[in-house]
């Protein structure tokens, strides 16, 4: 009867096989999960795009190369917290309750980490966590302070924190952020990050338990702070913009309104790394000043003595209007493509490693980021919006001893799916409540893309907040996009990804697609119904919040 009752809560019935015995273990793939932040698909050289063809990243492509590339994998909801709550516990952002930054993650619950922690694995969680309060489920964490700064970044450690209770973290409200414990490093985060992985997985090599490490960077999020070694990387490089770099967003009233337009809403001391005056290194509109008041003065020196020239060369060509726009994006481009170049050697470095000791066939490395991001794609940055930017993560993963090398997975994954792919491989009970699916079925050719998948869900709900971007739930096949725009509008918008892949034909009142909209319609609240959406899940903002927060963004 317990057998039973065991094979009837899991979706893979691995029970008899889920013990820890060091034989077990020594048969069980270590899993290194590494993921960025804001890094877009179009700036990862195995992608293809032009983008990332200038600013290659040889090391997230040896990812490719000896494994396996996804080319349509995708967020539920295209925002750093909620992405990471998703990963953690294989569950849409409505049923894990983390619906949006700011909010704090119910540690409590059921997370990958503590099931393969159960199933005998030793755990870890390095870098950006952002999901307030401390990580819970694993054997070792040191996590970046909030958001995280790039130089000389805040850590908060496991063993910082040993002697806190419950009564501590409950005081901290919401926020991890000026926590008694953070620890200031001086360094560049990204190098930090890698070197700790590194260091955590070390220790853990010759041990019979394998090991499950999320290493976790803040980079390429905003500012895009590159690291010193490559402040003038690619001040030679000419990017190419976006055809839509100037579209005026007709037909989208959320697209108009939104505020992530790189030459309206970036700023230009903070952001671009502007400077006010000819001569001066002083910077422009630079809100948050602590990005670059933590630098000691030998990094601020080594920083501004590079970027001078390029910031007088500014001064000097006194440009206005268009050109001024064109000069801006290439900027951000450089800084955010620079920002990258650590975030691929530090893959480097970690590959390397597990060659070099002997880790690689029996390690599962997974490369993704929390969302994508826009590269001046509609004039933006950021992501939050339903479109294909920054609804698609990248996702490049290796396992030599399952993995063919060169495979390329088209079917619609999602990052709901992760925890179950990992059970999966690890051999792991799927607990019957995870809403996505294991793709180890994509992976070795034995399931088609089409039984897989036909259709995926989003759902965004932070707004009004930063960038004003506003709530949207959706439906994407692989051709088309069906999004309902919410809250203080009601919009639908309807995309032919294969005639219009910029996504800027709204095709909603287009007669010749009556028939395709229906079906999507219908398929939409199929899914809604599949994954337990209530009517809840669309309560608009108050007023008044909304009018404040168009205030303070002004
Ligand atoms: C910060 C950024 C925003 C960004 C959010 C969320 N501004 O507020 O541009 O959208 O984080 O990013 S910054 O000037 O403070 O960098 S997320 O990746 O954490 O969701
Ligand atoms: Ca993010």
């Amino acid at each position: 009867l317990i057998t039973l009752v065991a094979l009837q809560s899991c979706k893979n019935a691995k029970s008899e096989a889920a013990d820890s015995s060091a034989v077990e273990n020594s048969k069980r793939p270590n899993i290194i999960y590494i993921m960025a932040d804001d890094h877009a698909a179009q700036a990862i050289s195995a992608y293809g795009h032009p983008i990332g063809k200038l600013a290659p990243t040889p090391n997230i492509d040896r990812l490719a190369k000896n494994g396996a590339i996804f080319k349509n994998n995708f967020c539920t909801n295209s925002i750093c917290g909620p992405s990471r709550a998703v990963v953690l516990t294989g569950k849409h952002s409505h049923i894990n309750g983390f619906r949006m930054n700011g909010e704090r993650f119910d540690g409590s619950q059921q997370t990958l980490p503590k099931l393969l922690k159960k199933a005998g694995y030793n755990t870890a969680i390095i870098g950006k966590w952002h999901l307030h309060g401390y990580p819970e489920g694993f054997d070792y964490w040191n996590i970046l302070n909030d958001q995280g700064n790039y130089y000389n970044p805040q850590f908060i450690k496991i063993q910082d924190t040993i002697h806190f209770n419950k009564k501590h973290i409950d005081s901290t409200a919401h926020w991890t952020a000026n926590l008694p414990d953070t620890t200031t490093v001086k360094g560049y985060a990204t190098d930090l990050i890698t070197d700790y992985a590194i260091d955590y997985i070390d220790k853990k090599k010759n041990s019979d338990q394998p090991f499950f490490i999320m290493m976790h960077h803040k980079a390429p999020h905003r500012n895009w702070m590159p690291a010193l070694r490559h402040l003038n990387k690619y001040d030679s490089v000419q990017f190419p913009l976006p055809e839509t770099y100037f579209t005026n967003h007709e037909n989208s009233t959320a697209s108009k309104e939104q505020l992530q337009t790189i030459y309206r809403d970036m700023y230009e001391g903070h952001d671009l790394k502007m400077t006010k005056k000819k001569g001066s290194p002083e910077l422009a509109w630079n809100p948050w000043k602590t990005d670059f008041e933590r630098m000691t003065p030998e990094q601020r020196a080594a920083w501004d003595k590079a970027y001078q020239p390029k910031n007088d060369a500014f001064h000097d060509a006194n440009l206005t209007g268009k050109a001024l726009a064109e000069w801006k994006g290439q900027r951000y481009l450089q800084e955010y493509l620079s920002t990258i170049a650590s975030v691929d050697e530090g893959v480097g470095k970690i590959l390397d490693y597990l060659e070099a000791n002997g880790l690689a066939e029996n390690t599962i490395v997974v490369y993704t980021s929390d969302q994508g991001f826009y590269l001046g794609e509609k004039g933006w940055f950021d992501k939050r919006f339903m479109y294909e930017e920054s609804l698609k993560m990248p996702l490049l993963i290796q396992y030599p001893e399952k993995i063919k090398s060169g495979t390329v997975v088209e079917g619609l994954t999602q990052n709901l799916d992760f925890a179950e792919t990992f059970l999966d491989f690890a051999n792991v009970d799927i607990p019957e409540d995870m809403q996505g699916k294991s793709f180890v079925g994509l992976l070795d050719g034995s399931e088609s893309d089409e039984d897989f998948r036909d259709a995926v869900y989003y759902h965004y709900y932070d707004y009004p907040a930063f960038h004003m971007v506003k709530k949207m739930y959706g439906i994407r096949t692989k051709r088309y996009k069906l999004i309902h725009v919410y809250d203080d509008i009601d919009e639908w918008e309807l995309y032919d990804l294969q005639t219009d892949p910029q996504e800027l034909t709204n095709l909603i009142n287009d007669e010749n697609y009556d028939e395709i909209e229906t079906k999507l319609r219908k398929r939409l609240v199929e899914l809604q119904q599949q994954y337990n959406v209530t009517e809840k899940e669309f309560e608009k903002a108050p007023k008044q919040k909304v009018d404040k927060a168009y205030k303070q963004f002004d």
